[in-house]
């Protein structure tokens, strides 16, 4: 993990600390009353923790990414194994398009694919391809700002959304009540509903009040370690 990606510059991560942040996530998860399974560490890819990025998950199938970062490649074929315990359906993003599942924020059954380093156009558009055959949408949103859509926004169901101001301005947005996050607290954008709970991340006062005003349970999570990666709670899991 100290060899991850990351354009963060808060430097390396403290291995022991991450534990610990990792174990109270999971935790949390718990609390929100999800069946946990933890993999295995897979020490040849740094960046496997973010498992959010490898795979996508919808109600009716599993689809296997083809993470754009070239470190992060060989995650695929492990993430496929697993899902393969719960998924009859894989499909999968093959060359030359490129995808990862923190670029892909999920509405029902409309999931919104953000263009960036990661994921290119051919990558959403093979997406947005299977996604039909199986009765669901999906639309593309440009942006070059973040290392990826979720890094900007979340979806907290009810129609509502938080987001950064840049991306809290797209088109494709406006029919959603939007909370708007405070620049200087614009890592707090990327939280997880679960279950009528919204995990955020600690230090983010103004964040936590907007989310809890808006009637949500919250817990907060230390993601200090993570957050030197460049990930944030949607990362840590994959969650159906
Ligand atoms: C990376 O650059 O790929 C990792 N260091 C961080 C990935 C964060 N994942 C996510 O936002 N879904």
């Amino acid at each position: 993990m100290v060899k991850g990606l990351t354009t963060a510059g808060l430097g390396k991560p403290d291995y022991a600390k991450a534990c610990k942040q990792h174990a109270n996530y999971v935790r949390a998860l718990e609390e929100c009353g999800l069946e946990v399974q933890i993999l295995d560490a897979d020490e040849r890819f740094p960046d496997s923790v973010f498992v959010e990025d490898p795979a996508l998950l919808t109600k009716r199938f599993a689809l296997v990414t083809n993470p754009g970062a070239s470190t992060r490649q060989g995650e695929a074929e492990t993430i496929k194994e697993v899902l393969g315990e719960f998924y009859a359906d894989i499909k999968e993003i093959s060359h030359p398009g490129t995808l990862e599942g923190g670029d892909v924020l999920i509405v029902g059954d409309h999931f919104y694919i953000g263009l960036s380093a990661r994921t290119n156009r051919k990558g959403a558009e093979q997406a947005i391809s299977i996604l039909e055959q199986f009765g669901m949408t999906g639309s593309v949103i440009k942006q070059n700002e973040l290392l990826h859509l979720k890094t900007g926004i979340s979806y907290l169901e009810n129609d509502i959304m938080i987001a950064i101001a840049v991306i809290a301005n797209h088109p494709q947005f406006q029919q959603y009540h939007i909370i708007q996050i405070p620049e200087e607290e614009s890592y707090a954008a990327n939280c997880v509903w679960i279950n009528g709970t919204v995990l955020v991340s600690e230090g983010y006062p103004q964040t936590l009040q907007k989310i809890r005003d808006e009637g949500y349970e919250t817990i907060t999570l230390e993601m200090s370690e993570f957050r030197k990666l460049d990930g944030g709670p949607s990362c840590l899991s994959l969650r159906f």
